[in-house]
């Protein structure tokens, strides 16, 4: 590939990545909480919204991308993960607009950073649910622009990003290290070349990394008796149910990998949905990948708006901005910001270059 389309190819996925992302939230959010979706109702909702007539209030974005936002802002502007900086943005941010449906602890973690005048930035976090962290999937729902951030760095330092930027506020190492599983997912759709996505080696990457990821650290609190590889087990879950295809029920997926708002139940069905949806799936009318990754993964119920984010983030990076519906883009909130945000990155991504 020339190296002019290769650079405008890269930059059409930093797009596909943060605007996949707010999609999957703005679209999936009206649906947050629900049981199963019926996939008819599901693509009557989406054909309507396709409809290039159609003239209806832009779907709010929520929690989510109010998140991502700040994360993608403090490495645009501070050229580097400053924990202090992220710190003082989720909070700012929270205060400016506190019912974007935030987690109902993560709120607590705000309140104290802000009393302590951001003096130990991780403390507050560390002491939630009685020392043992939130292992809800906020971390892991804000965390695509560090992806985008170290497309050039070495994966450690990625990974590192990943789990610090998530401590902020998730202390349990479900919740960072689902943190650090969702990252490594949209890294690898970013760098994998566009029609060569080997869907059980994406996985088996996947399951390496998180191996020792998921070796416990010192500072890791894992009780005896505790199993300290949940991410590895639920990617080698992901790999048994890609062995029955299509035929794999919403029952099933909900049973195996969850769609719950902790990370270990959500992070693994995004990438699950990404996977899903390379394929056509029984009863949604969509011929384009990326619609279906976000059909599919709100067709699940449960945390909708944050698994179709994750998904879309990860499905974004693969198939690029070319490839998502601007009908469908249109529709969201802050839609332009997500745009910028995601050039901006691309920008930088010369000056991240640590390899
Ligand atoms: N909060 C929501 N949805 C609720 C309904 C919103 C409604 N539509 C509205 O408009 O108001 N969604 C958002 O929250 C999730 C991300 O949450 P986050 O940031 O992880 O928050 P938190 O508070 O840390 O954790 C969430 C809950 O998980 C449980 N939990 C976590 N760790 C736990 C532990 N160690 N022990 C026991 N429980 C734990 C708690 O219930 C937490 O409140 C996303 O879905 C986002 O969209
Ligand atoms: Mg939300
Ligand atoms: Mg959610």
């Amino acid at each position: 590939m020339a190296m002019v389309e290769a650079f405008e190819v890269m930059a059409g996925r930093f797009r596909g990545c943060m605007v996949g992302a707010l999609m999957g939230d703005c679209l999936g959010a009206p649906f947050e909480g629900e049981p199963r979706n019926s996939r008819s109702v599901l693509n009557s909702y989406f054909k309507r919204l396709c409809d290039p007539d159609l003239k209806v209030p832009y779907k709010q974005y929520t929690d989510d991308t109010a998140m991502t936002r700040c994360v993608a802002q403090s490495l645009i502007s501070q050229k580097s993960y400053n924990a202090t900086d992220m710190a003082k943005r989720f909070v700012k941010e929270y205060y400016a607009e506190p019912k974007r449906g935030y987690g109902a602890n993560v709120t607590d973690v705000f309140a104290a950073l802000r009393a302590s005048k951001f003096k130990d930035v991780y403390g507050p976090a560390a002491i939630q649910f009685n020392g043992r962290g939130s292992y809800g999937n906020g971390g892991a729902m804000r965390v695509a622009p560090v992806a985008l951030f170290c497309c050039a760095t070495r994966r450690q330092e990625l990974i590192d990003i990943a789990r610090d930027m998530a401590l902020i506020t998730h202390g349990n190492r479900l919740g960072y290290n689902g943190a650090v599983l969702q990252c490594l997912a949209v890294y690898e759709a970013l760098q994998t070349p566009i029609n060569t996505l080997d869907t059980v080696k994406f996985v088996e990457n996947l399951i390496t990394k998180m191996r020792e990821v998921e070796t416990p650290q010192e500072d890791d609190i894992v009780d005896e008796g505790e199993e300290p590889y949940v991410y590895v087990m639920r990617l080698e879950k992901i790999l048994e149910l890609m062995e029955h295809g299509d035929s794999v029920s919403c029952e099933r997926v909900e049973e195996e990998l969850g769609v719950y708002i902790s990370a270990h139940m959500s992070v693994p069905t995004a990438i699950y949905s990404f996977i899903r949806a390379t394929n056509p799936i029984a009863d949604i009318e969509t011929e384009n990948e990326f619609q279906r990754t976000l059909q599919f993964a709100v067709s699940l119920g449960g945390d909708t708006d944050t698994i179709a984010s994750m998904a879309g983030s990860i499905a974004g990076a693969y198939y690029g901005i070319a490839k998502i519906p601007e009908n469908l883009q249109r529709h969201c909130e802050a839609l332009s910001d997500a745009v910028q945000q995601a050039d901006d990155l691309f920008s930088l991504r010369d000056t991240n270059t640590s390899t």
